[in-house]
């Protein structure tokens, strides 16, 4: 069974002096290099926004970072601007050892909607195309790392499992952003959509 190790979003703007600085965000990124070898497949995911994304704070009107909005999806967390394409935050952190990497999803690139999961959208619909890779290449287990714990791993694992991966999340090589309990109920979430938290 070919098992994948996909590292969720570790780029400069997620780690300490980013935009959107994860606490230790840096600290996970020799674990994640050393834990490569054991995989038989590498996917990287990168956050990567065009300027004046729908979900920066930025774009409403008297709206700061970390506060909410309704969007035509749902509710939507309002976030500093990070990861704009191209820019040296959306770069991956440069410990990272990105020459393992098989394949690198890009995300969150749709102006009108965000993306925390590697497979769909924040609409839960629209694909990222991941799940047809994966399948294609006959990987049905995945371990997940990498930034931020409650938000982007957590909705990429939710939805694995949900597709029927076999989905392991590897809490010491993940990171937090954790707002009003939203790694608690992350972990619960996960564990709910039978994730294995390791
Ligand atoms: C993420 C918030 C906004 C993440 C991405 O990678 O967890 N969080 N964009
Ligand atoms: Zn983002």
């Amino acid at each position: 069974m070919t098992h994948a190790l996909i590292v969720i979003d570790v780029q400069n703007d997620f780690c300490p002096g980013g935009a959107l600085a994860v606490t230790g965000g840096d600290e996970i990124v020799p674990g994640i290099n050393a834990l490569m070898a054991e995989f038989q497949a590498v996917i990287l995911t990168q956050d990567w926004h065009p300027e004046g994304h729908s979900s920066f704070a930025s774009q409403h009107d008297g709206k700061a970072p970390f506060e909410t909005t309704e969007m035509p999806y749902g509710t939507q967390v309002l976030w500093p601007d990070h990861c704009v394409q191209g820019s040296a935050g959306a770069a991956f952190h440069a410990g990272l050892d990105t020459t393992r990497a098989d394949a690198i999803i890009r995300k969150g690139y749709n102006p009108a909607i965000d993306s925390y999961s590697a497979f769909f959208e924040n609409d839960h619909e629209t694909p990222t195309g991941l799940h047809g890779m994966l399948q294609e290449r006959g990987i049905s287990r995945l371990t997940m790392v990498g930034l931020a714990t409650d938000f982007c791993v957590n909705f990429s694992a939710v939805d694995a499992a949900k597709l029927g991966y076999d989905v392991t999340v590897n809490q010491a090589l993940c990171r937090a952003i954790d707002l009003d309990g939203s790694l608690a109920a992350s972990l619960d979430g996960m564990a709910q959509a039978g994730v294995t938290l390791a």
